[in-house]
């Protein structure tokens, strides 16, 4: 089962994504008035499947997506794969031996990424910050917890970062994170029960240009370092979520680096199990 949230109009509303079709669900009917309000409700797997929808189910391709989040906050796991700790080594001497020592420490890396005011759904802008001249996107399949610290589903999501930024000092890290439109989410969320098996979820990135492929990588969730439930447990300790919270786990893939984006790009993530997300790059 998937669940997404689209605009129609000047309204939103959350939809049940099956056989290609959306379908705009009554929450109202189960008293519940917010995609969080279902992902946290102990009834999640029942409702998602019994929910009464409203109207006609929907062409996918005709949909205006949103993010597939209301109030949560969205953290990000750091260096859980070889090669963001090697890539990260290589862009900062001077901070290369954090990267080594956290990707083997027990506490993992564990950073705020965005609001939900910040991230952006399929098909929306992403953004290069102003002041930044070596930018790349982060593909990363995103947890998705519950108020109560389960993990009831996962999205695509993609960790906008500057490396010029990062890499100049490692206590820049927020600037090069967290910046308007850094953050993209979607194009819905699977739920935990559907998706394939950890060990064998695929991680694709396509970076278009001009209609051109001018970058691709694949990772698979098998390569990271990091379990997903200790990553879960590390977020939370200490640290409540009361609207609940989506944790990206980190990126496998960074593109070498003579590589920067650049306005107008095309970048799409596709993950097994949830689908493709796909976002135009800007700047200014
Ligand atoms: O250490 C800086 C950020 C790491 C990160 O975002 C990643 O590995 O995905
Ligand atoms: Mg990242």
């Amino acid at each position: 089962m998937k669940l997404g949230r689209i605009q129609i109009g000047s309204e939103v509303a959350v939809v049940r994504i099956q056989d290609d079709k959306a379908s705009v669900l009554d929450l109202a009917s189960a008293g519940l008035s917010s995609l969080q309000d279902l992902l946290s409700s102990p009834e999640l797997v029942r409702l998602s499947a019994e929910l009464p929808a409203i109207g006609e189910s929907l062409a996918l391709e005709s949909l205006c997506w949103l993010p597939p989040i209301d109030q949560q906050e969205v953290w990000a796991a750091g260096v859980t794969y070889k090669r963001s700790q090697t890539a990260r080594m290589e862009e900062s001497e001077a901070a290369a031996s954090c990267y080594d020592r956290v990707y083997t420490a027990a506490r993992p890396e564990i950073f705020f990424k965005a609001t939900p005011n910040r991230c952006r759904g399929h098909l929306g802008n992403l953004r290069i910050r102003t002041d930044a001249t070596w930018n790349v996107p982060e593909p990363e399949l995103a947890l998705v917890i519950s108020r109560s610290g389960k993990i009831v589903g996962y999205t695509i999501g993609n960790d906008m970062s500057s490396r010029d930024i990062e890499g100049d000092n490692p206590l820049y890290l927020p600037q090069a994170k967290v910046y308007n439109e850094c953050c993209g989410l979607g194009p819905w969320i699977t739920l935990a029960a559907d998706m394939p098996e950890r060990s064998s979820i695929g991680i694709h990135l396509e970076i278009h240009r001009h209609s051109k492929l001018v970058f691709s990588g694949d990772t698979s969730v098998s390569q990271m370092a990091r379990n997903l439930e200790d990553l879960v447990s590390w977020l939370l300790r200490d640290n409540d979520m009361p609207n609940g919270a989506f944790l990206l786990t980190g990126t496998g893939i960074v593109p070498d680096s003579s590589f920067t984006l650049a306005p107008g790009d095309l970048v799409h993530i596709n993950i097994d199990g949830i689908g493709t997300l796909s976002n135009r790059i800007v700047q200014g």
